[in-house]
């Protein structure tokens, strides 16, 4: 797709004992337009910060009708893929990168499954949703498609590597 950024290395953290079978990764949330209007913003940053997740992208922005149609290319042709279009372009959207070990897996199961009716509690669907096409946020479903979709919606120059202060308490 030539979409992938150049992605800098990411640094492992000094001691990396325990972290066999672990990739440091990064994944793209996006919290939809629901989310938003909902005031649900600051409930979700915090999940992904108390989680242990470091941030290293963020804006509130509106999805261009080209810019949904790309991130949503795979659903082209079903029967819900007008109305995710729509739905995602209706309103301001928070997209995030959030980085981990595994956090394309970890941010996947703090969503929980599509559909909210069958997400169970504490999950961010099964306590905020209730409506499969109004599910409250998105996260890459792959490593692969994490890097496709952190750079639709960021430029590099917007990703910022930095270390929190404490960090060791979290990765050891
Ligand atoms: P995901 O968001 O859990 O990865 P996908 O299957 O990739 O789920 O679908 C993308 C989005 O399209 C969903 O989050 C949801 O908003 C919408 N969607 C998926 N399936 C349906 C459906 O059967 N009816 C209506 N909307 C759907
Ligand atoms: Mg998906």
């Amino acid at each position: 797709m030539g979409l992938r950024h150049d992605v800098p290395p990411i640094q492992l953290p000094s001691r990396a004992d325990g972290w066999e079978g672990m990739s440091l990764e990064r994944t793209l949330v996006l919290i939809k337009p629901d989310g938003v209007q909902r005031g649900l913003v600051g409930e979700l940053v915090g999940r992904f910060e108390r989680r242990g997740l470091h941030l290293v992208g963020l804006k509130l922005t509106s999805v261009s009708r080209e810019l949904a149609e790309r991130h949503y290319g795979e659903h082209r042709g079903r029967p819900f893929f007008d109305a995710v279009i729509e739905f995602i372009t209706s309103s301001p959207v928070v997209a995030m990168v959030w980085e981990g070990p595994n956090s394309v897996s970890m941010v996947r199961s703090m969503m929980g499954p599509t559909n909210p009716a069958a997400a169970p509690s504490g999950t961010i669907r099964g306590d905020f949703g209730v409506d499969i096409g109004q599910n409250v946020v998105h996260g890459s479903d792959s490593p692969s498609r994490a890097e496709q979709e952190i750079a639709l919606f960021f430029d590099l120059a917007e990703l910022v590597s930095w270390e929190r202060e404490g960090g060791r308490w979290v990765y050891p």
